[in-house]
């Protein structure tokens, strides 16, 4: 007997996806580089189960019906040529290959194109949920040619979670969509998690709440309107003791977090086409700081800042911190879905914002119940600029962002950092003035460099001998 399925790759991710898909009903070849730890898996957690272990490439690509769906679950990079090489030689005209790890969207074109050369079907495709997900049901955003996803549409609906708005998983369209969508997701994930540190480290330092008084507030958020995974699982380590010492594990935790490549790159990306993503810029920064660890040790001696103690009432300070955690939360959403809008006219992925919105509602890190509302506010309007010119966000600018004002003057003048929550309040204020001081910029670079200007007053390029004026 043949296998529906096959994936090469048994790291966290693979095996999981191996066990999810089998318990759908479907028998599952498997490889991995290291024979070793595909014996492990076939010996136990796969053992009597519908999965046929490889040892070989020929023996796996043999082991799978015909036409062969083949996901690779390797480490993004290097490791996927290294896979692609051996693996596109030993398959036939029709085949299709997925990639679901977090690759660049650059090498999913490049691969998709030599996948197409050679008659084969390819799907850049982004998988959200980490270990939990991929096994109990993940977040799956596709891309590449449609034929392909036609072909594993029904296997992805069956695995994938299921939200409010059907089963999470979508084909966004031609070349690396799906993997861009995915890395944009990551780029937001990054700006909420910055969000909730910041908030943390208001209570904690600013207030001097405990891990559990502060599980309290995020367990009372996560029931709001911006509740979601991020705010359940910070409550749920927040209240995690160490069994070692008894102590709050978190604070046993070195303060320095890594940036592995999707954060990054969204950041990139957004600068390359122009789209305006601050808070995701800066939650990528923050992390960049938060390496530096011996350096700041170092500084924390030598530069002097007020005390972080807020000196406000606690209950007042919990309650407009909320509106400000809302508020940041909502530029990271709008911020990331602005720079899939901008990346379809740049890229021409026709990417469907709403169904981005639906697709991330479970299974993905970034799942919240304010995707409901951004998904209705997208259906209304598709091609919505940002999503604090629609209710119920527009509404909520008006009622929070004296809040976001109050928490980050405090955050400044006690020298606590908070430069996601500062960045997506700059971000709307910019947004939302009429006139910039912009217009000293193209002064500037006109008296310097000659590159001429605008004017309000009348049609044309302008440029003006500035010093001959002065
Ligand atoms: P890793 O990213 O840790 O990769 C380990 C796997 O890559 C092993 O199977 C390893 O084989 C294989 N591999 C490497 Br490394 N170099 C190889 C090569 N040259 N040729 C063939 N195989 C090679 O695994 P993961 O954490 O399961 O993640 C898989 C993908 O999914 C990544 O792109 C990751 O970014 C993405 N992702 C991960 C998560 C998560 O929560 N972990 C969530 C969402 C997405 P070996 O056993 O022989 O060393």
């Amino acid at each position: 007997m043949k296998a529906d399925f096959g994936v090469i790759g048994l790291a966290v991710m693979g095996q999981n996806l191996v066990l999810n898909v089998e318990d759908k009903g479907y028998t599952v070849a498997v490889f991995n580089r290291t024979a070793e730890r595909t014996k492990e898996f076939v010996e136990g957690r796969a053992k009597d189960k519908r999965i046929i272990p490889a040892y070989t490439l020929e023996e796996f690509v043999d082991a799978l019906a015909r036409p062969r769906k083949v996901l690779i679950m390797v480490k993004a990079g290097a490791p996927v040529d290294a896979v692609l090489e051996k693996l596109f030689p030993l398959l036939e005209r029709g085949d299709l290959v997925i990639d679901g790890g977090n690759s660049h969207y650059a090498d999913t074109e490049r691969r998709l194109k030599e996948a197409e050369e050679r008659g084969l079907l390819y799907l850049g495709t982004g998988i959200s949920g980490g270990e939990y997900g991929a096994l109990h049901g993940p977040s799956i955003m596709a891309g590449g040619h449609r034929e392909g996803y036609e072909l594993v549409q029904e296997i992805f609906e069956r695995i994938a979670a299921v939200g409010p708005e059907g089963p999470c998983c979508g084909y966004f369209g031609q070349g690396s969509a799906g993997h861009y969508v995915k890395m944009v997701h990551n780029g937001i994930e990054y700006a909420i998690m910055e969000t909730i540190a910041e908030a943390y480290d208001l209570m904690k330092r600013g207030l001097g709440m405990s891990p559990d008084e502060m599980a309290g507030v995020f367990s009372d958020w996560n029931g709001r309107e911006l509740g979601g995974y991020l705010f359940e699982i910070t409550e749920r380590i927040l209240r995690y003791r160490d069994p070692e010492t008894g102590e709050p594990l978190v604070e046993l935790i070195l303060d320095t977090a890594k940036q592995k490549g999707t954060g990054k790159w969204s950041t990139q990306s957004a600068l390359d086409i122009g789209t305006p993503a601050p808070t995701i810029a800066m939650a990528v920064f923050a992390r960049i700081i938060s390496a530096l660890k011996d350096e700041r040790v170092a500084a924390s001696e030598v530069l002097s800042g007020p005390e972080p103690t807020l000196g406000v009432d606690r209950g007042e300070f919990i309650r407009r911190l909320f509106g400000a955690v809302y508020l940041s939360v909502i530029a990271a959403y709008a911020q990331g879905l602005r720079q899939l809008r901008d990346a379809t006219a740049e890229r021409g992925y026709g990417l469907d914002l709403a169904e981005a919105a639906r697709v991330w509602m479970a299974g993905c890190i970034i799942r919240s119940a304010l995707l409901v509302p951004i998904r209705k506010a997208l259906l209304e309007d598709p091609a919505l600029p940002c999503l604090f010119l629609a209710e119920p966000f527009k509404s909520a600018w008006g009622e929070y962002n004296g809040d976001l004002r109050w928490v980050t003057c405090l955050a400044r003048e006690h020298g606590i950092p908070t430069p996601a929550m500062d960045s997506a309040l700059t971000f709307v204020d910019a947004y939302r003035a009429a006139r910039l001081p912009a217009n000293l910029i193209q002064a500037q670079r006109d008296f310097f460099g000659a590159h001429t200007y605008q004017r309000i007053d009348k049609e044309g390029t302008f440029h003006t001998d500035w010093e001959a004026v002065a």
